[in-house]
């Protein structure tokens, strides 16, 4: 077999890319671990910054998006029982649209499939060889066959477990982690929204997060202990604590309901350098992780695909200088989202061992977010996305 760029991994990264890459004439294959199903039962990112909707559209990826998606132009941020908005389109008149992970994924597969262009499913034993030459090819098995594909380029779009980045020298990979001490048990609900935007709320007992996919579908989240096991919560202790730690006129007023998906997701703070060695390249969750805090996983990894399509575009119009400077161009960004991440992430969540004296400090982080359009500015800026 033989392609020009074989991308590993079928998550939104390796799809949002793939798709591109095809749109510019380019060959690619996809080869991904899971079966498509299984990839679009994972429940996670809701929030797309506006140059994630614009880069989807480009890939003639955005019709439902756009059609279904909703425009948030705030959050509520609260803490000590009450609550204050961050108004994105009056600080910068910018905003954000909240469309879940899944139906992304599901509009990339769709685009692919449109474009007929080849997606091998249930691959295994994946590895990566020659990447520091101009010949490297990728190794797997597919159907109980053993298969090998050359290509020019090979971009890891694997996730944070897959083989790419390893294959990256340790001589030469670097990476910066923090693991923060507590998880974020999530649980998906046919009710309506608690309220109109995302609430982020500090609570003493702990963070939570209400957030939405559409009018009869809400995504809601409490800070946990990082190894919690979801099976040991129930609904009723799940809604609970929830409103006891959310402002109570919402908490009063929100509808409850049955969970139809409960699931606890760990939270890290990871970037790896640099993104490319040789003729591999990372995108996305390959090359690093922010706690979801801050919304900008997936949208980090469209950012990624952002710059990498330009650079191969260019690459083979005879100009290599797009992916020498991929790595540097990309993490200039990465390391601004995780540093938001981790601010808000620091500034929200009850660490163990917290005094009542850290617990002021937090609030009196919000306090003066509440009342300084400097600061609002601020957060407002990194939540909808900095510009590529
Ligand atoms: P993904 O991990 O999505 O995709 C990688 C793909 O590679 C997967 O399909 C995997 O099966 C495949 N793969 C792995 N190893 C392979 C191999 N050896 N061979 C072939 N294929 C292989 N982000 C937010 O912005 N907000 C959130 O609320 C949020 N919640 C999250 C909750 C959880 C539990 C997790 C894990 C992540 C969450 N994220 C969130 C981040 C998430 O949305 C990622 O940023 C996003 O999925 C990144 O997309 P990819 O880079 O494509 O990686
Ligand atoms: C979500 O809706 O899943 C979501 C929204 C915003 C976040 C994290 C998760 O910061």
């Amino acid at each position: 077999m033989r392609t020009q760029v074989c991308i590993i991994g079928g998550g939104p990264s390796g799809l949002l890319l793939g798709h591109l890459l095809h749109l510019a004439g380019l060959d690619t294959l996809i080869l991904e671990r899971q079966s498509r199903a299984y990839v679009l039962s994972r429940i996670r990112a809701g929030v797309l910054e506006q140059g994630a909707v614009e880069t989807l559209a480009r890939a003639g990826a955005a019709t439902r998006l756009e059609a279904q998606g909703f425009r948030h132009a705030g959050i509520e941020l609260a803490a000590q029982n009450r609550s204050f908005r961050v108004d994105f389109r009056d600080l910068i008149d910018r905003d954000v649209v909240v469309y879940g992970q899944t139906e992304v994924t599901t509009d990339l597969y769709d685009a692919r499939d449109r474009s007929g262009a080849p997606v091998l499913h249930g691959v295994e034993d994946v590895t990566l060889h020659d990447i520091d030459t101009d010949c490297p090819h990728v190794a797997f098995r597919h159907d109980g066959a053993h298969r090998s594909v050359a290509c020019d380029w090979i971009v890891g779009a694997d996730g944070f477990h897959g083989p790419s980045r390893q294959a990256i020298p340790r001589s030469v990979l670097r990476t910066y982690e923090r693991i923060y001490p507590f998880g974020w048990l999530g649980v998906l609900s046919e009710t309506p929204p608690a309220g109109p935007e995302l609430i982020y709320a500090n609570h003493p007992r702990g963070f939570a997060l209400c957030s939405m996919r559409n009018e009869g579908l809400s995504r809601y989240y409490i800070q946990t202990a990082a190894d919690e096991d979801p099976e040991a919560w129930t609904d009723e202790a799940f809604w609970d604590e929830l409103r006891r730690r959310i402002p109570e006129p919402v908490a009063e007023t929100m509808q409850i309901g049955p969970s139809i998906e409960k699931s606890v997701a760990p939270l890290r703070s990871f970037v790896a350098e640099p993104m490319r060695w040789g003729r591999l390249c990372l995108v996305g969750d390959a090359a690093h992780i922010v706690p979801p805090t801050g919304a900008k996983g997936l949208n980090l990894a469209v950012g990624d695909v952002h710059y990498l399509e330009e650079a191969l575009r260019r690459a083979y119009d005879g100009d290599p200088s797009g992916v020498d400077g991929y790595s540097d161009r990309a993490l200039a960004r990465v390391w601004q989202a995780t540093r938001f991440s981790w601010w808000l992430t620091m500034t929200l969540h009850r660490f163990p061992g917290a005094s009542d004296f850290d617990q002021r400090m937090q609030e009196a982080d919000l306090a003066y977010l509440e009342t300084s359009r400097t600061a609002q500015r601020a957060l407002a800026e990194n939540y909808v996305g900095l510009p590529y």
